[in-house]
């Protein structure tokens, strides 16, 4: 393909970005990777060498799961040092959980894994995928004194470089379909690529990548509302195996102090099941305390999901589960931001 300094690897998993249409059933389902590329002559104009790699099976992303995720580490893994950055065409609609996924399973990553995808499919007339392919292979290629410039896991889309670990699906149907309400942008498309150098993620190139495959998917996400019964909560927190919960609660991490509640959320504690908090809200932050309905929560040691998605959450919640550490490491280690997916 294109030959120039960087060496771009391709990783395709499937989504829209690669669907056709069915004309027998009118629905979108995904096609071959090779023809994938016919539709994209441009790449051949770019100044970089790209290889693909594609899922032997391509998918839609709701099929996703910590299997592929891990399918798509170990092809990093591989690859790592025959590559200056990768580009993981994605679906959009568990892309964010992917990428932030990723972000905890590559530690210690120097180079750029750039997530994209698109809300059209490829060969269509108005698709957004073209540019959301060739902008995120060129900001994947970005070197400054042959050092890739990006040294982490981002998202791009529609003239957006950001955080992978802090974006959000907002929208099922808008190009801008993302959004990173409590991080700014990496980078922006324009004329110029403008780079947000302050807000890129400045780990230490002397050490080695590790990945950590070991996820713990034996986890429990409640969303809260007004109404939820007695019946609902203990059906949950009693099940079988659990080794996480997490609850999305009101506001800045506020919930219902009633006392059957209080007390279903106790024997989580007690079993030394870690309860992180994580608002319902977009954008801002958990403050356990600010509020009388959270008081109770910090005093029984509920971990604070400060500004964390509910993405993210997930995804570092396996991802510690998936490590050796006691409970009171657990919690110091959930609260501080190890791949700059919360603030401090
Ligand atoms: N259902 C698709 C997927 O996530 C949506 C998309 O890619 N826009 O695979």
């Amino acid at each position: 393909m294109a030959k120039g300094d960087s060496k771009i690897l391709l990783i395709y998993t499937g989504g829209t970005i690669g669907m056709i249409k069915d004309f027998k059933t009118g629905s979108l389902r995904n096609f071959n990777f090779g023809d994938l590329l016919k539709h994209i002559p441009e790449l051949h104009l770019l100044d970089c060498d790209i290889a693909t790699h594609s899922f032997d099976e391509p998918i839609d992303s709701s099929n996703m799961n910590p299997k592929h995720w891990s399918e798509i580490a170990l092809t990093i893994k591989d690859n790592y040092t025959s590559y200056d950055g990768f580009v993981i065409l994605h679906g959009s609609d568990t892309m964010s959980y992917t990428a932030s996924a990723l972000s905890f399973m590559l530690e210690n990553l120097c180079k750029p894994v750039i997530f994209t995808g698109s809300q059209l499919p490829i060969g269509d007339l108005r698709t957004d995928a073209k540019e959301n392919l060739i902008t995120s292979i060129q900001l994947a290629s970005l070197q400054e004194k042959g050092v890739p410039v990006i040294k982490e896991v981002g998202l791009y889309f529609e003239y957006k470089l950001y955080r992978a670990n802090r974006t959000t699906k907002i929208n099922a149907e808008h190009f801008e379909a993302f959004a990173s309400l409590n991080y700014p942008a990496l980078a922006e498309s324009g004329v110029h690529l403008d780079v947000n150098h302050a807000a890129l993620l400045k780990p230490k190139p002397e050490k080695e990548l590790i990945v950590h495959l070991k996820l713990e998917d034996n986890i429990l996400l409640v969303k809260m509302f007004p109404g939820i019964t007695e019946k609902t909560i203990t059906h949950f927190f009693s099940l079988e195996g659990i080794k996480g919960v997490i609850l999305e609660t009101y506001g800045s991490g506020n919930l219902t102090t009633e006392a059957w509640f209080i007390a279903a959320l106790q024997k989580l504690v007690d079993q030394k099941i870690p309860v992180i908090n994580v608002t319902q809200c977009s954008g801002g932050s958990v403050a356990m305390g600010h509020y009388e309905t959270s008081i109770e929560l910090k005093d029984m040691g509920v971990i604070s999901g400060k500004d964390i998605t509910t993405e993210a959450a997930i995804a570092k919640l396996m991802y510690l589960l998936g490590r050796d550490d006691s409970a009171t490491q657990f919690k110091t280690l959930f609260e501080l931001p190890l791949r700059g997916e919360m603030d401090k």
